[in-house]
């Protein structure tokens, strides 16, 4: 049987177990990364605007129950340099994150335990209609009179609702486990620099796309497009950055390497700086309550979580040394 990770699903219905895999996958040193890993942005060699002088003079973050006033971390304003690097042009897919979880026998984002995502074709080929049938109400939680549907009716609408899930960030992965997929594949977490950079362009837009707000050009979650809210990483060409990175506003959260401090030239001080909290940058669907502040997916907005925080509003993307893409 096709081996998929260290994963075990149970149901009332049915026991799946699908068990760690032979001998050649462990012992293999460096798997081979697939070429499916996700498509490169450049970031040329440059200045870049980091920070913001902003004050919240109106003192908006109380009003949504924010103890941090906005912008006190993002100062100063300060113009760096960066080297040529890489950034993924999409955050991270289910797709891509399922091949690393299968080729180095990774652990398993516990979501998926709960949405079927792992379920092979080889594995539903042995289910019957039933069981079939409880997958797709109970499990995959498809929208559909499965009463009368048969048996590769139902097959073709898990394997359908499996591809869809394809195209969608992984989410409920901890820093650590970003950091392992991007080692995998040959990259790494983006710094906090290079996220800005990237997001902003070089001329220190206040979104992605410029600088008025426009809920058109992002997934802040009050979206009616996408069903469970997340949106495929493709999604909002309108939205991109001036380098063409895609959603570093809104869709999922995304973690970068570096821990959560003050700025050089900072006096401010909080008890938040220490090394277990990692910054999240870009703003995720889930937003505050349940209408989207402009303000969290401002290319200089600066969140944290704990390292090992898991979210269904919370991804990531890789980044990479210099401009040269890889034979
Ligand atoms: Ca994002």
């Amino acid at each position: 049987m096709t081996v998929s990770g260290r994963y075990i699903l149970r149901t009332a219905a049915l026991v799946f177990s699908v068990f760690t895999v032979e001998g050649d996958v462990a012992a293999t040193a460096a798997p081979a990364v697939p070429k499916d890993v996700g498509e490169m942005v450049v970031i040329p060699v440059g200045h870049f605007i980091m920070g913001s002088d902003k004050t919240d003079v109106d003192k908006k973050a109380q009003e949504v129950g924010s103890v941090k006033p906005w912008h006190v971390d993002e100062r100063p304003q300060r113009k760096l340099r960066l080297e040529d690097f890489r950034i993924d042009k999409y955050e991270v897919a289910n797709a891509g994150y399922r091949t690393f979880v299968i080729k180095a026998n990774y652990w398993v984002p516990p979501a998926w335990a709960r949405s079927g995502y792992l379920l092979t074709r080889s594995i539903l080929d042995i289910a019957d209609v039933d069981q079939l049938r409880h997958l797709a109400t109970e499990v995959f939680q498809l929208d559909m009179d499965t009463r009368v549907m048969s048996r590769e009716q139902l097959l073709d609408a898990i394997v359908q609702h499996q591809q869809e899930m394809d195209q969608l960030p992984v989410t409920g992965v901890t820093w650590e486990n970003a950091r392992e997929y991007c080692r995998w594949a040959g990259k790494r977490l983006p710094t906090e620099a290079e996220w800005e950079k990237a997001a902003r362009g070089p001329d220190g837009r206040e979104y992605p796309w410029g600088d008025q707000w426009d809920t058109a050009r992002l997934n802040a979650g009050d979206d009616r497009l996408w069903p469970n809210h997340v949106a495929p990483v493709t999604a909002y060409e309108s939205g991109k950055s001036f380098y063409g990175v895609y959603q570093m506003a809104g869709n999922v959260m995304e973690w970068v390497e570096d821990s959560y401090g003050p700025y050089a030239g900072s006096d401010y001080q909080s008890v938040a700086f220490v090394p277990d909290n990692k910054v999240v940058r870009g703003g995720g669907w889930g937003g505050v309550g349940h209408y989207a502040i402009s303000h969290l997916y401002r290319g200089a907005y600066r969140f944290y979580l704990p390292e090992n925080s898991m979210f269904n509003d919370l991804g990531f993307r890789c980044a990479t040394d210099g401009a040269q893409i890889a034979p």
